[in-house]
């Protein structure tokens, strides 16, 4: 890719792109809700369809000039459908929230009730949190996890399904590192006589590379992004079952959103395709083997990690055993190259800007080609610099070794950028 046309269009834009360029490139990125993107969905989102406005779906639109458009859109549809065994897809969410927003709007009415899981225990902003336009203007109530075992108690969540008896249950989460069981959601649901949707952004390249059980059958609707462990664009997806169609996509347009972003749709359909590959089989099962070898590190080097493990692609640790907070741990870890975020633990009797957890993942360094041995390594160098927030010199050195380890990793390395 050539960057030298934003560089004589624009010096302060082309000096940000390339500072981030090499912030990645030197840097490991852990936050478990990022990664890198194939450089030919890099392409297809820089490509000329971001010229054409393109209201409506394949077939019926609002405007001419609709073949190509129609084209790339009908190959993200019938890949999503083939990858995720749907049998319906949108593939015109700008992105997770959005697409929330549309599955609400197209199954409820305002007023109506929806469970989701507790963002302090792990769930996301639209899962009905007071913030957020989802406990506006539905009734929100909410599910976590257990005291002890900081799993999802499913009895628990029947119980509260049962009394609350919300029209939509969700099921899905960003900071909860083991499995679901979609079947016992799908019954807990089903006997409440409510909707079933599973947020899968978190672990949507784990159900697509074989690694997580899938959310259909049990699941009603299912909504993704598209740029987390998934390796596509920044942007959403919708999945549902047939009957759900027609009220889904209505509700994306021309309820909440307008013109779709092709040139972002033509980046999911490549996704998709990469996805559906044997190679994508392999990343995705080697994100969790990392995961394992580094959750088993970092405990076995006195860190607290929540539920005692992982089953996916991301570990919460309790910092503050270290002495630290996890707003602390997140800037300790930074100064030494180390992208983390803070992240509140289930019960964390600390505020939700300063918890007392980081939340680690392997899909981008997975991406990057690291294994095992490289996650053992990494946990060593976490915990050393955890155990030494305050010793310029030990911090320094672990900044040199996590250089030197990108190095051995190269990230984008046809990319062209010259500062
Ligand atoms: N921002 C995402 C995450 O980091 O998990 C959730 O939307």
């Amino acid at each position: 890719m050539d960057y030298n046309e934003i560089k004589k269009a624009d010096r302060e834009v082309f000096d940000a792109i390339h500072g981030e360029l090499e912030r990645q490139r030197s840097t490991l990125e852990m936050i478990p809700s990022e990664n890198y993107c194939s450089t030919a969905v890099l392409k297809a989102m820089a490509s000329i369809f971001n010229s054409k406005y393109s209201e409506g779906y394949p077939g019926k639109r609002y405007y001419g000039g609709q073949e190509f458009v129609d084209a790339v859109e009908n190959l993200a549809i019938e890949r999503a459908k083939q990858l995720f065994g749907a049998e319906h897809a949108n593939v015109q969410p700008y992105s997770g929230s959005p697409a929330n927003m549309a599955v609400y709007y197209a199954l409820l009415e305002p007023g109506d009730k929806i469970m989701g899981m507790s963002l302090a225990h792990g769930g996301h902003l639209t899962h009905g949190h007071r913030v957020s336009f989802s406990s506006k203007y539905y009734k929100a109530v909410h599910y976590g996890v257990d005291k002890e075992s900081h799993l999802i108690d499913y009895d628990e969540v029947k119980k509260i399904a049962l009394q609350e008896k919300p029209k939509l249950i969700i099921a899905g989460a960003t900071a909860y590192p083991r499995k679901y069981d979609f079947k016992a959601f799908g019954e807990i649901a089903q006997e409440a006589e409510a909707y079933l949707l599973v947020d899968m952004a978190h672990i949507a390249g784990l159900i697509a590379g074989g690694v997580h059980p899938n959310a259909f059958p049990h699941a009603d609707v299912v909504t993704s992004t598209t740029h987390k462990t998934l390796r596509g664009p920044r942007g959403g997806l919708i999945l549902s079952k047939r009957e759900y169609a027609k009220a889904i996509d209505h509700a994306v347009f021309p309820s909440l959103q307008g013109g779709p972003h092709e040139h972002v749709i033509a980046g999911k359909a490549i996704c998709f395709k990469e996805a559906m590959g044997e190679d994508f089989k392999k990343y995705a099962k080697q994100i969790v083997k990392n995961c394992k070898v580094l959750a088993d590190r970092l405990m076995e080097n006195g860190l607290d990690i929540i539920t005692g493990g992982t089953d996916n692609h991301l570990v919460l640790a309790d910092v503050t055993s270290k002495g630290l907070s996890g707003k602390q741990a997140e800037e300790l870890l930074e100064e030494v190259g180390i992208t983390v975020n803070k992240n509140m633990i289930p019960f964390d009797p600390r505020k939700p800007f300063d918890p007392s957890g980081i939340r680690l993942g392997t899909p981008a360094l997975t991406s990057r080609g690291m294994e095992e041995s490289e996650m053992e390594y990494l946990a060593e160098l976490i915990v050393k610099a955890l155990d030494n927030p305050e010793n310029s010199l030990v911090k320094a050195g672990i900044r040199e070794d996590v250089k030197e380890l990108c190095s051995k990793f190269p990230l984008y390395p046809d990319m062209e950028v010259q500062g």
